[in-house]
């Protein structure tokens, strides 16, 4: 079964947005494997953003992103990757469909509330790089056949 990386950036920690994004990630099916609220350090900011080292915007994101607690998660289900995308809505919230989670508390580009992996490999990295094996559950929700 597919698995993904989301985080709630300190932005939505800040303004009061876990219990929300939680809510649509269950509401939509899926099943949480893994979470914890922590802060960032500088070391993981930088590999968690590496492809986007040399951008002009690196610096101020890795202070964004370090600047107080996050909430990283892990979710699971079938083609949890591209739905979770969906889900959250395009990088830059004026650009964000209404309905999405950017589209609906997204502020800027810089604010933008929340992440999730873009691709497999990017999944498996991140996923990785925030979370110990055994940090991760595997259980069963045996009431409905048709959520995992
Ligand atoms: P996404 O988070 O939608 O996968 P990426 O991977 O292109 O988007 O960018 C990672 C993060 O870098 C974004 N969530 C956003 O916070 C920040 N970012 C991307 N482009 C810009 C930009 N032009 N100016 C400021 N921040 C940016």
């Amino acid at each position: 079964m597919e698995r993904t990386f989301i985080m709630v950036k300190p932005d939505g920690v800040q303004r009061g947005l876990v219990g929300e994004i939680i809510s649509r990630f269950e509401k939509r099916g899926f099943k949480l494997v893994g979470l914890k609220l922590m802060q960032i350090s500088r070391e993981l900011a930088e590999t968690h953003y590496g492809e986007h080292k040399g951008k002009p915007f690196f610096e101020g994101l890795v202070n964004f992103i370090t600047s107080g607690p996050v909430v990283a998660m892990v979710w699971e289900g079938k083609e949890v990757i591209a739905t979770a995308r969906e889900m959250m809505g395009a990088t830059n919230p004026l650009k964000a469909q209404p309905g999405t989670i950017r589209g609906t508390y997204g502020i800027d580009v810089g604010r933008n509330v929340i992440h999730g992996s873009d691709s497999p490999e990017s999944a498996q990295r991140e996923i990785a790089l925030f979370f110990k094996e055994e940090e991760l559950l595997s259980y069963d929700k045996t009431l409905d056949t048709w959520i995992y």
